[in-house]
């Protein structure tokens, strides 16, 4: 296994992509003086003028518009990014001559010695994340935040900061290139179909998740979502103290009418009311991982009810728009999977008008076709995907397609009645209509907003000013 003395002068290491990711593992490896290359698959053009002069002050060899095996084989070790699949023919020609391949996760973490708390799943890793970061500061604690989201690993070890906790969202795809990270507490919320158009099948995937716990030792701790079928049936690979969360039987953490009860062992059962935008599914489950997390690090209890009550939930997950003429407009233009679409639709307690489409990841839409029969009155389909969905759904749903946001929202409008949801939930990737999935729910907002203000004629659109919905 390399170590981070490996990185030193007179080593030449390639990065291999030149996003986030690549870039600040650039600037960590030359922080310590390595010989660096950078190969891209895309246009040079794409990179900042001062991601560019720095480069160049950097003297870092350059190769932009393809991959040269030459360029790889030539390298002592190589970076990748977490986009660049690990299966690129001169990575695997690299690999086969013995040349080290890690991710930047790897990288950032071998020049780092303070705890980590690591949160991987298919869905609210990012909201578990915050949400664990926020219940530290309640409680004192100098903490970075970053990982999968904000700012990589690499950048806070270069940045010289001081933290006694790091708190990482981890993808699978980060896992993938980590062979020696190990936190002290690893989060795995949930299993459900994803980036399946990069793994063989949806075991594989399963089995990428699980690489979270690959180095834990038994004073270690992993907090799991013990009644996902997909987690349960994997239970026995995990090397360290296990700690579910959920309705299995025997969880330390578990709800109650609205109440996140936590028993830790050797301590006594404790409860914390859940704020009203965090008490419906899924985000009371993000709430019982994140506390169960934060109480074993030792947080107070004060400060993790001082914590929750304070929490604002992130933008874009299930968060109300606008109520107009009786119906509830929902931004869920994060759930970018099937399972987040089905975790959406279980929260879901009114007929739902559901928007969907967009990029398809690979997945199954026939896996939630009895939740689709159960809770969708119509729905309306956009993008690359709409034929799959329609295939999936047609025969006991009403479809409907539109060509742009705007549309299906009015669309949506026509047939919505008084009682009714809503939901942007789309089950895919933005990529093939929107920039990112943020765009994509601002596309939906601003929609959103026109049909209000054709209400407000009628002086029946009101804009909503609560942070989440609590129930559909
Ligand atoms: N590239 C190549 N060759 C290839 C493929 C890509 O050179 O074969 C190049 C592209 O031209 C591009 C660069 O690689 O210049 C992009 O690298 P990247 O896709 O790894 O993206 P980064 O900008 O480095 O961002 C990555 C994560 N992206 C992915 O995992 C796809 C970001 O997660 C992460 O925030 C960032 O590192 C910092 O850690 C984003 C994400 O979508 C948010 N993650 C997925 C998810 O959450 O589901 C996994």
């Amino acid at each position: 296994m390399i170590k981070a003395d490996f990185f030193s002068k007179g080593k030449k290491i390639l990065v291999v992509g030149a996003g986030r990711s690549g870039l600040a593992a650039l600037r960590l490896l030359a922080a310590h003086g390595c010989d660096l290359a950078l190969s891209d698959g895309g246009p040079l053009a794409r990179l900042s003028q001062d991601d560019q002069q720095w480069l160049a002050a950097q003297q870092v060899q350059l190769e932009f518009g393809g991959h040269d095996r030459k360029t790889f084989l030539g390298a002592h070790c190589i970076v990748v990014s977490p986009g660049v699949p690990l299966g690129l023919t001169p990575l695997a020609a690299a690999r086969e001559k013995g040349i080290p391949v890690i991710g930047e996760l790897e990288l950032g973490s071998l020049f780092t010695e303070v705890a980590i708390i690591a949160i991987t799943g298919t869905n609210g890793k990012t909201t578990v994340t915050t949400l664990i970061g926020d219940l530290l500061k309640a409680a004192g604690r100098q903490v970075f935040v970053g990982g999968n989201i904000g700012t990589p690993l690499s950048d806070f070890v270069v940045s010289g900061q001081e933290a006694d906790v790091l708190v990482l969202e981890v993808s699978s795809f980060q896992l993938d290139s980590a062979p020696s990270f190990r936190p002290h507490i690893s989060l795995l919320l949930n299993i459900s179909p994803d980036h399946l158009d990069r793994y063989g099948s949806y075991g594989e995937y399963g089995d990428a998740k699980m690489q979270i716990f690959r180095c834990q030792g038994p004073d270690d701790f992993a907090v799991v979502k013990a009644d996902d079928p997909q987690i349960a049936a994997r239970l026995t690979l995990i090397p360290s103290q296990i700690m579910g969360f959920g309705r299995a039987q025997g969880s330390p953490a578990r709800l109650d009418k609205g109440r996140a009860v936590i028993a830790l062992p050797q301590q006594g059962e404790e409860i914390y009311p859940l704020p009203a935008a965090l008490k419906s599914y899924p985000q009371s489950d993000n709430c019982l991982a994140a506390i169960l997390a934060v109480r074993l690090l030792g947080c107070p209890p004060q400060a993790v009810a001082g914590g929750l009550d304070s929490f604002r939930p992130l933008a874009h997950r299930l968060t109300p728009v606008a109520t107009i003429k009786g119906v509830v407009y929902i931004d869920d233009s994060k759930a970018t999977n099937i399972g987040a679409l089905q975790s959406a639709l279980a929260g879901m307690t009114r007929p739902v008008h559901l928007l969907a489409g967009g990029r398809d990841k690979g997945g199954d839409y026939g896996l939630i076709a009895e939740d689709i029969k159960a809770k969708v009155k119509s729905l309306i389909l956009m993008g690359e995907a709409a034929d799959l969905l329609a295939a999936a759904y047609g025969d006991f749903v009403e479809i409907k397609r539109a060509r742009t946001m705007a549309e299906a929202v009015a669309m949506a409008a026509q047939v919505a009645q008084s009682g009714e949801v809503v939901l942007l939930s789309p089950a895919c990737a933005s990529f093939d209509m929107f920039s990112s999935y943020e765009e994509r729910g601002k596309a939906f907002q601003q929609a959103v907003a026109m049909v209000a203000r054709d209400a407000d004629g009628s002086g029946q659109g009101r804009r909503e000013t609560r942070g989440q919905m609590s129930c559909g």
